[in-house]
């Protein structure tokens, strides 16, 4: 299991928020230009937690940025608008003439990408009085909890995972769901990037060379299958993956920043803020060709 981690960092302290995963990291002002050793602790409680998070920050576009940067590069979602001085942020806005939030079911990010995101960066600008809270699942434990049998079907699998996926909406497309569900959260064309991709069932962290269940809502069917052949599996796979003793819950706080390991995880951004308005700034950091 992913036992809490032990490791002894020398700039931050770290502190679990569930046994599956997630940590609060203090001691750490993100505005600033990070040292390197810092960065590097930064990223073993990443590693270690799956998801980390950072209390009280205050941080402009550009400050968000620079850190993100860090990582590597921006990844631009290809389907939604970033805001218009800097194309890499996307604020995430909820009022409460919306119904429907965005992030509000459980997935990976860009899992439609050939390279998904290695990373989300979100900054919590405004949030409600109660609600909002965002939940994450950690992957491996949903991989090492499988049987054996299991585990060895999924390891020969692989998945079609679809940015626009009309199927799974009744036959509706993105755009038109955001422009009828969500008046702040604007969709684009994608223009020629890649919005489907096939990944492997069952993928190896690059960093931690463990293995992880590598499932969300942009899973759309098993390559080589039908659609109603993959879908008991699928069904079954997605229930498992997000057993509540492999979730956390973060409660989000003005100035909060969440960071989490889309190689790892899933998350699902919970809608229960009926009247109120919750704005946040996403940046997504490029990853790797799974594997
Ligand atoms: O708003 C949230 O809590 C998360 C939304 C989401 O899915 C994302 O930013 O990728
Ligand atoms: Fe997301």
């Amino acid at each position: 299991m992913n036992a809490p981690s032990h490791a002894q960092y020398r700039h931050i302290e770290t502190r679990r928020i569930a046994g599956s995963g997630g940590a609060i990291v203090e001691g750490i002002d993100l505005s600033t230009d990070l040292p390197d050793h810092v960065l590097a602790e930064i990223r073993a409680a990443l590693l270690d937690n799956c998801v980390i998070f950072f209390r009280d920050q205050r941080l402009t576009p550009e400050q968000q940025l620079r850190f993100a940067r860090r990582w590597g590069e921006i990844h631009l979602h290809p389907f939604m608008q970033g805001m218009a001085d800097y194309p890499e942020i996307l604020e995430i806005i909820k009022t409460p003439e919306d119904k429907k939030n965005f992030g509000g079911s459980w997935h990976t990010d860009q899992m439609f990408s050939p390279q998904p995101a290695m990373g989300t960066i979100l900054y919590a600008l405004e949030v409600p009085s109660a609600g909002g809270d965002t939940m994450f699942t950690n992957q491996y434990l949903a991989y090492e909890s499988l049987s054996d049998g299991m585990k060895t079907l999924c390891s020969q699998l692989r998945t079609v995972c679809v940015g626009d996926n009309f199927k799974q909406h009744g036959g509706v497309s993105r755009a038109a769901r955001y422009d009828r569900e969500m008046t702040h959260m604007k969709v684009k064309q994608p223009g020629n990037v890649q919005t489907t991709s096939v990944h492997p069932l069952v993928r190896t962290h690059p960093e931690t060379g463990r293995k992880a269940l590598y499932i969300g809502g942009h899973v759309q069917r098993f390559d080589g299958m039908t659609d109603e052949e993959s879908e008991p599996l699928i069904d079954f796979l997605k229930r498992h993956s997000v057993r509540p003793e492999f979730t956390c819950r973060f409660r989000w706080e003005t100035g909060s920043v969440a960071f989490w390991d889309n190689r790892c995880t899933q998350h699902f951004a919970v809608n229960d803020y009926p009247a109120e308005t919750r704005i946040m700034r996403r940046i997504t950091v490029c990853g790797d060709t799974p594997f």
